[in-house]
């Protein structure tokens, strides 16, 4: 079933942009992180110096022969053009990003389509125009976002938890292996996690000790 799908897939979603690797080889960080149990990836290529045309066609297309390679979805941030051109299993975008709803049409029912959400309102929304999940944050402070907005606390997952049973939902911002035992408390089907992977001393074992954690938390 599609929900269970998604849900599981939320576990532990990684995203990553060659500006996310410091000087270390960004396929080789993502596939540390595939070997290491990611259940989703994103690839969210932006900011100073990103790859654009097609330097950015070519580096995705590795990234979705590495996802493919472990069975892992490849979803594509804000760029719904490289999602439809490349057929990624999905697009993720937010509040100032393309309209959700236009963004549905264009991709038609069968690619997911994650929306970024910061109240219930929100959600109700990206809901009602058929989101297949939705990232909620930032909950903890983050630098991996120079625009991210007021952070919200695990507080905001039980709210939304409550109003929205089924709705896949994967928390975002600041979290690490110190502070995810509240975000799953809270009602979290997983963790979307950049700098606590890319920027790891050991990607693998930094993705081991999350896929290892989060099992535990979610038998609870
Ligand atoms: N949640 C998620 C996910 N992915 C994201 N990229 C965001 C939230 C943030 O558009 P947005 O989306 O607010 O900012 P940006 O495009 O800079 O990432 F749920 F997938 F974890
Ligand atoms: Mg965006």
């Amino acid at each position: 079933m599609r929900n269970t799908d998604v849900r599981n897939a939320m576990s532990l979603y990684f995203i990553m942009g060659t500006q996310n690797v410091d000087t270390r080889e960004p396929l080789a960080v993502l596939e540390a992180a595939l070997r290491g149990g990611i259940t989703c990836f994103q690839l969210r290529e932006k900011g100073l110096g990103a790859l654009e045309g097609e330097a950015l066609l070519n580096f995705a297309r590795k990234c979705q022969a590495l996802c493919r390679l472990y069975r892992v979805p490849f979803i594509i941030n804000d760029d719904v053009d490289l999602a439809l051109a490349l057929n990624a299993d999905g697009v993720h975008v937010g509040q100032d990003d393309e309209q959700a709803s236009l963004v549905r049409k264009r991709i038609g029912p069968d690619k997911w389509l994650g929306v970024s959400t910061h109240n219930v309102e929100e959600v109700r929304l990206a809901k009602s125009i058929g989101a297949d999940y939705v990232g909620l944050g930032p909950i903890y402070p983050t630098t991996s976002k120079l625009d991210a907005s007021a952070v919200v606390g695990p507080v905001l997952i039980e709210e939304i938890r409550s109003a929205f049973p089924s709705m896949p939902l994967v928390g975002i911002g600041g979290i690490s292996m110190a502070n995810i035992e509240p975000v799953f408390h809270a009602g979290a089907d997983g963790i979307a996690i950049i700098s606590s992977i890319a920027s790891a001393e050991h990607p693998l074992k930094a993705t081991q000790l999350f896929s290892e954690e989060i099992q535990t938390l979610l038998k609870k």
